[in-house]
């Protein structure tokens, strides 16, 4: 820019400076051509024509071409007031107050985040949330929360969806500013799969605060008290709610078992509050917590802890999910997690029509209307159907009790019936659930969720292709070459789980390998951000922010392809999903509104015939005007 304003001086246009440096250096004006928004959109819609999607499909279904029905908001209608406004204006701990005095059971929808994770492959898109989202804000000002952020959710949209996580959280807080935002922090790993260095995860919460974030339900995946603290003390830092969570497995209700008995978790829960939280979590990732242990658990957390506020999360796996929460509200929860009915059951939460008209007119009513719950459910039962190719419909029919035994998480349920039916072995999916049921009691019975339901995965996986059983494994463990997140395990590199180690196959997995007694990352080196972000805005060339280099301190492969990808095609987060998907028809025509006022109109004219490079010619009218572009066809 300065340069060309240089250009534009009067004297210089009438030669009267002296022009010898210029002159000298015509590489200054060797611009890189910029390419316009429009121009990248093109090339996107383009290569999507002749290439395919450019984010892998999972099956052959195609995205529906139907629109999806929003519901109306008068324009410029303002929010109802919600619960942000108490936590903006009085901050965390009055928050939790009021949530604790308030009569009724409250609501988390997890509609936007691990419902879609759970059931969609998590590739539900920023437009899909944004088109709906007034909607949210005008009706449901009387949820807890809605579940929007983290898990899955933040590489996948950079790795699969090509859009920045940080911006769907700002463009969702600008559309819903009265409902409290939530999301699932993976303590010590924040949004990754392993440990970061402590001055990340403090960095990360700071900036997920400033970008609108508000309650971070924090676990570990082997409830490893000290990694839970470090991801509790960042949030607290930061200004954010602390929920710390639970991760529940086994079952309180069965006196047979001896680990993850009542004490156990009250135990845990006691510590938890000692450091802090605002709010206590039970987090139910695999769907295991019965109705009568919801009563059980929840009942004596209450009795223990009559101040805090207690929110418990499920998965309807089984199909006993609605019923373990109205146990878990009538046994003292204050919130429950639920999805919209369209988005719900099976690995997904439990409905939330369901549970709404169950507590109608009781103590406990949720204050949500059945009416609206409705429309909004008919939305999603359309948009839903963009995601056909990402749909665990195809292979999972209904709920399933074998949960009880495997104790499979509900993300990676779907994905692990997904693989075995992508490799033909569709009908040997219960021997896998099976064996992930043997693998984990080989490991010594352990927590099962990111990551370490991955590690019981992977063990699962390389005992059927090794025909090992349980015995067998440990008996020839000496001479196996183990899955890379087994040995980690071992290692001490997750954390420390709470019976302990399996010996003596921890010691013939490691063979002499070094042992971590303590938390992971609580000698790594601290990152220098600036110095990182330096680097970075070198190797793109171009300015980036504080976000961006967070993005690519917890995945650099996955930050620098999304750069890439983002200054190649520009926002194609403004695109309809079916047509980001799928790419336009010919002939058909579509307006992207990349920013607010300024609406580019794209019609696909034609796609030319293969020339001598090996490329397409593509047409386009775009505002009026024709454009083409080249593509080269990789098939
Ligand atoms: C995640 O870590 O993504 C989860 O959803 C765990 O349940
Ligand atoms: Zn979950």
């Amino acid at each position: 820019p300065f340069l060309l304003n240089v250009l534009n001086q009067p004297k210089f246009l009438d030669a009267s400076v002296d022009t010898y440096f210029i002159d000298e250096h015509p590489e200054l004006f060797q611009f890189k051509p910029s390419q316009n928004r429009a121009q990248k959109l093109l090339n996107y819609l383009g290569e999507v024509k002749v290439n395919g999607a450019t984010t892998p499909l999972a099956t052959d279904l195609k995205p529906a071409n139907i629109k999806a029905p929003i519901p109306y908001v008068p324009a410029g209608a303002k929010p109802p007031p919600g619960l942000r406004d108490v936590f903006i204006k009085d901050g965390p701990a009055a928050f939790a107050k009021k949530v604790r005095e308030h009569p009724g059971c409250m609501i988390t929808d997890t509609t936007f985040r691990d419902a879609h994770q759970s059931l969609l492959a998590t590739r539900v898109r920023t437009f899909d949330m944004a088109a709906i989202s007034p909607y949210v804000s005008q009706s449901f000002s009387n949820l807890f929360s809605l579940e929007n952020w983290g898990g899955a959710t933040f590489d996948v949209s950079m790795r699969f969806l090509h859009e920045c996580p940080w911006e769907r959280l700002r463009l969702l807080r600008e559309l819903i500013p009265n409902i409290p935002f939530q999301c699932l922090l993976r303590g010590a790993n924040a949004m990754g799969y392993s440990n970061y260095p402590d001055n990340v995860i403090y960095k990360f919460c700071d900036l997920a605060v400033k970008n609108g974030m508000d309650v971070f339900r924090v676990f570990d995946s082997l409830n490893y008290l000290p990694n839970l603290l470090v991801g509790m003390e960042a949030v607290g830092k930061a200004g954010g709610v602390v929920e710390a969570a639970i991760a529940y497995t086994g079952d309180v209700s069965d006196k047979s078992r001896d680990k993850y008995d009542l004490k156990y978790y009250l135990d845990l829960a006691d510590q938890l509050v000692k450091a802090q939280a605002h709010i206590l979590s039970i987090k139910d990732m695999a769907g295991v917590l019965k109705p009568e242990a919801a009563k059980l658990l929840i009942g004596a957390l209450r009795d223990k802890f009559p101040d805090i506020p207690i929110h418990v999360h499920t998965h309807d796996t089984s199909g006993a999910g609605v019923a373990a929460m109205l146990e878990c509200a009538r046994a003292g929860a204050d919130v429950v997690d639920a999805a919209v009915d369209s988005m719900s059951g099976m690995t997904s939460q439990p409905s939330m029509g369901a549970i709404v008209a169950s507590l109608q007119g009781t103590p406990l009513d949720t204050g949500l209307s059945l009416d609206e719950i409705s429309k909004y459910s008919a939305y999603w039962e359309s948009a839903r159907q963009f995601y056909a190719p990402f749909e665990c419909a195809t292979t999972m029919k209904s709920g399933n009790a074998d949960v009880y035994k495997h104790e499979i998480p509900g993300g990676q349920y779907t994905n692990l019936q997904f693989q075995a039916f992508s490799l033909g072995l569709g009908n040997q999916f219960d021997d896998v659930k099976r064996m992930y049921r043997e693998a984990n009691l080989a490991l010594g019975d352990i927590i099962k969720v990111t990551p370490s339901s991955k590690i019981v995965g992977d063990l699962a996986q390389f005992m059927v292709q090794n025909k090992l059983t349980r015995e067998t494994l440990v008996d020839r463990a000496e001479d196996l070459s183990f899955p890379k997140s087994v040995v980690d395990f071992m290692q001490g590199n997750v954390g420390q789980p709470p019976y302990g180690f399996p010996e003596p196959l921890r010691t013939k997995v490691l063979r002499g390998k070094p042992k971590t007694d303590g938390r992971p990352g609580e000698n790594a080196k601290p990152i220098d951000l600036d110095a990182a972000k330096k680097d970075l805005e070198e190797k793109h060339g171009r300015k980036l922010t504080e976000e961006d280099v967070m993005s690519y301190t917890m995945f650099p492969q996955v930050f620098d392809d999304f750069e890439n990808f983002r200054q190649q095609y520009g926002p194609v987060d403004k695109l309809p999903t079916r047509v980001f998907l799928t790419g336009l028809d010919v002939a058909e025509e579509l307006d992207v509104e990349i920013e607010s006022g300024k609406t580019l109109a794209i019609q696909l004219l034609a796609e030319g015939k293969l020339n001598s490079r090996g490329e397409r010619e593509v047409f386009f009218d775009l505002n009026g005007q024709m454009r083409s572009i080249f593509v080269l066809d990789k098939e």
